[in-house]
């Protein structure tokens, strides 16, 4: 996340927090498990870590393309892997994801070059001491799914053992069978299925079906593999580049792929991936988590009785969500934009609402109980609004005029 917007709402969080110290117990303490869940997405936002497991020619580097949709990592021709094998971070131009290819562990102890000291296999579990994967990706070819696999098995098997006894944690394991528009009918494109003849896709979509059950029986005739298996999913991950320009996009089920992952991604790693895949239900899930989230903590606030002290960070959470939703579609928002937002939508702090909030301040603090569930009441409805509304302005491409209808509309609600 952009430096500005993550240290922005760190400051926010922490002038709430030191808020909630002068609040009861009972009430500071829900708040603080949604602060709790508002930095992880947010503040403690990071690259997700995939471990790739798949010989060479599965289609490593074309599934890291096809998850960001650009160029950014080398395809077909490739060194045989000599020496260190790392973290590496592939970037695009809307994040960066970590990536092991654990290829050198499959291929065995092979004479690595003179002059380094480690052979691939060591400096691959070295790597997965330093970092657990997040999930680990077993690709293999649809078309040599029948064949042998049982050392990519093992393989894999080690790898997930030697994460699991130094991080006590065991990825989970997404089996991709790779290249199924190769499947026959070859001419038969999967991805434009209405442009062809509906029998012919059936007839490759059943074949697809029938390497996913093969695969999974191999997986779940090895008791550990079975219980770390997220699900088995036949793809295509072919795109053409020119001079890094996308010439062709023969891609079919990388969103599905997608959402399988970002289903399993932690909550620090869910932001930056559904920033980089670009997919708008993704963003969505994440918009509205964070929607839900800031209008429990701005309810939570407004629940309190400290007169005036809950209009500040009120709509500096309001602004900070805007910022948020914004960036997980790919934009960056000075506060300045975001708070030109809340005008657009109608939601400003216009002076007749200032009063109001003055007003409710004080019915607060002469009838403590009653004025607080009212303005909570408020405060929450008119934050899942802007939310609602940021959502549609910035993931959904609506309208600004769609979006402060959808403000209202939220708005009125709560009224009713
Ligand atoms: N038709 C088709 N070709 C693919 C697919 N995935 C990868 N390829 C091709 O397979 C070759 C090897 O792919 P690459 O991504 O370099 O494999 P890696 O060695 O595992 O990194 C390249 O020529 C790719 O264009 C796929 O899903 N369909
Ligand atoms: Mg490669």
């Amino acid at each position: 996340m952009s430096q500005p917007l993550q240290s922005q709402l760190s400051d926010v969080l922490q002038k709430l927090e030191s808020l909630l110290e002068r609040v009861p117990e009972t009430v500071a303490k829900e708040v603080r498990q949604q602060i709790r869940e508002f930095r992880q997405i947010l503040v403690d936002t990071r690259a997700p870590r995939f471990a790739l497991v798949g010989r060479r020619g599965s289609g490593k580097s074309s599934l890291i393309n096809a998850i960001f949709g650009q160029k950014v990592a080398e395809v077909g021709h490739e060194k045989a892997q000599t020496g260190e094998a790392t973290w590496w971070p592939y970037s695009g131009e809307l994040g960066s994801i970590d990536i092991l290819d654990t290829r050198g562990l499959q291929e065995g102890s092979r004479p690595s070059e003179a002059d380094t000291a480690t052979s691939p296999v060591e400096s691959i579990l070295a790597a997965l001491r330093e970092k657990a994967p997040d999930i680990m990706l077993f690709l293999i070819k649809a078309t040599e799914a029948d064949a042998g696999i049982d050392n990519d098995l093992d393989a894999l098997k080690t790898i997930s053992q030697t994460i699991e006894q130094v991080h006590n944690y065991r990825p989970p394991v997404m089996v991709v069978a790779t290249h199924c528009d190769t499947l026959e009918p070859k001419n038969v494109r999967l991805h434009k299925p209405e442009e062809e003849n509906p029998d012919d896709v059936q007839e490759k979509l059943e074949r697809v079906t029938v390497i996913e059950n093969l695969l999974r029986a191999k997986f779940e005739a090895d008791p550990y593999l079975k219980e770390s298996l997220i699900t088995v999913l036949g793809v295509s991950s072919y795109q053409s580049w020119k001079n890094d320009r996308l010439r062709s996009d023969e891609r079919w089920r990388i969103d599905t792929l997608l959402d399988y992952i970002f289903n399993e991604l932690p909550k620090e790693g869910k932001l930056a991936f559904a920033r980089l895949s670009q997919i708008q239900t993704l963003q969505e899930s994440i918009a509205n988590r964070l929607t839900q989230i800031v209008a429990a903590i701005c309810g939570g606030i407004a629940a309190v009785p400290i007169p005036f002290g809950d209009i500040v960070p009120i709509t500096a959470l309001q602004i900070s969500l805007i910022s948020a939703i914004a960036y997980v579609a790919g934009r960056q928002l000075s506060p300045e934009t975001a708070r030109e937002f809340l005008t657009a939508i109608g939601a400003t702090i216009s002076a007749g609402l200032v009063l109001r909030e003055v007003a409710r301040a004080s019915i607060k603090f002469l009838f403590p109980g009653g004025g607080s569930v009212i303005s909570a009441g408020i405060a929450t409805s008119a934050t899942l609004g802007i939310g609602k509304a940021a959502t549609a302005y910035f993931i959904q491409n609506l309208s600004l005029e769609k979006a402060r209808q959808i403000f209202e509309g939220e708005r009125k609600k709560a009224k009713s």
